[in-house]
């Protein structure tokens, strides 16, 4: 039988990584886009370079993604690839809209125009329930985006669900909640505190200057996540799914842990930073991944304890 095909956008990212090692395990071929810059980045991938083939393109430029999808044939589209930090969202507000919004419909219609027989998968995000309408989150809830980047990922879940009852495309969208590791971007708080208490432990720094503690995330596993990912592109029929632990917590008590886990206690060196609060904050999200269990039989192995423990001592063996 020939080997499946899959085209991963955001293969250098935290999510691309893992699903590129993931999809390699079974079995695919597997394509990456990545974007033309004066220094490469791939110390995610690294480790699988001569595995994967990779190939230059941008979700801002459709003609690329054609002749990308021309040349390559997938029968699997991940569309991971997005300005993804919220944070930045707020300063850059048109950019984040071109490339998390509109972006999506540049390759959906790529897609669309070379075979939309290829089967298309949209990283969507609990960000879209925002000022949560109800707790916890399913994929009935409805919307209420936060952020510039929450509203440019609304705007990718609906012309994704749009291009699959549109043109009978299989287009998922997958609605996933927070999913951190050791690949994690440093910007993000979780990976921001793991690594500052890395280097607090180690004597390298002092302090560590945060937000808001009380916001809540349903946080899980990457790992785990891009396995829900592939399960969506291989039922009979397309759909869109939550997938978190349901679970949540504070930032003050992932501190709590990472701190603790290494001896110290959080209060002796966070310090609330105005600049690290946003402009309008989503204060809790937990999801509701029923359907996700019971469609796609998946289920996440890594607890919350678990990852932040595992994320600290990748950070200090990192520091060292
Ligand atoms: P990430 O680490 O920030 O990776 C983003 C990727 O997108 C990088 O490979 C980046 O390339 C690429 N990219 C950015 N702009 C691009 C452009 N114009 N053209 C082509 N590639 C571009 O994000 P992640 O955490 O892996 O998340 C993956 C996806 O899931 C994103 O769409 C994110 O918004 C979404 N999501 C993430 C979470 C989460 O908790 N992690 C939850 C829900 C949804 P460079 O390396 O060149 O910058
Ligand atoms: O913030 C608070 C901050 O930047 C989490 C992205 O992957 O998940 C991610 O978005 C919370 C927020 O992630 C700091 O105010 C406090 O309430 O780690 P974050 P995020 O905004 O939840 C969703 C699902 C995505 O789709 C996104 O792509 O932590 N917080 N102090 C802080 N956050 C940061 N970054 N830095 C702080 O110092």
């Amino acid at each position: 039988m020939a080997k499946k095909r899959a085209l991963i956008t955001g293969i250098t990212g935290q999510d691309g990584s893992y699903l590129a090692e993931y999809l390699l395990e079974q079995g695919y071929d597997v394509i990456g886009m990545i974007r033309r810059s004066s220094t490469v980045n791939f110390e995610r991938i690294h480790h699988i370079q001569d595995k994967v083939t990779l190939v230059a393109g941008d979700l801002l430029d459709e003609v690329s993604m054609i002749n990308l999808l021309r040349d390559h044939r997938p029968s699997e589209v991940y569309n991971l690839a997005a300005q993804s930090f919220v944070q930045t969202s707020f300063s850059q507000p048109v950019f984040t809209g071109e490339v998390t919004g509109l972006g999506v419909t540049r390759i959906l219609d790529a897609v669309r125009v070379v075979d939309p027989g290829i089967r298309f998968y949209q990283a969507s995000s609990s960000e879209m329930f925002g000022k949560v309408q109800a707790v916890p989150q399913s994929e009935t809830t409805p919307f209420y985006p936060r952020s510039p980047y929450g509203v440019a990922k609304l705007y990718g879940h609906w012309i994704t669900v749009n291009y699959r009852e549109s043109y009978d495309m299989y287009a998922c969208s997958g609605i996933l909640f927070n999913h951190e590791s050791p690949r994690r971007g440093l910007e993000f708080v979780t990976r921001k505190i793991t690594n500052a208490v890395a280097r607090i432990k180690l004597g390298k720094d002092k302090e560590l200057r945060l937000g808001n503690l009380d916001a809540k995330r349903d946080w899980g596993y990457a790992k785990d996540y891009v396995r829900a990912m592939h399960l969506m592109l291989q039922q009979n029929t397309p759909d869109d799914y939550v997938v978190s632990t349901g679970e949540t917590y504070s930032v003050r008590r992932f501190c709590e842990i990472a701190f603790g886990h290494v001896g110290l206690k959080y209060e002796d060196y966070v310090v609330i930073d105005e600049r690290f609060y946003r402009p309008a904050e989503v204060e809790l999200l937990v999801g509701d991944p029923a359907k996700a269990n019971r469609e796609l039989g998946w289920k996440p192995e890594v607890t919350f304890e678990q990852l932040v423990t595992m994320m600290v001592e990748s950070d200090l063996a990192a520091n060292k």
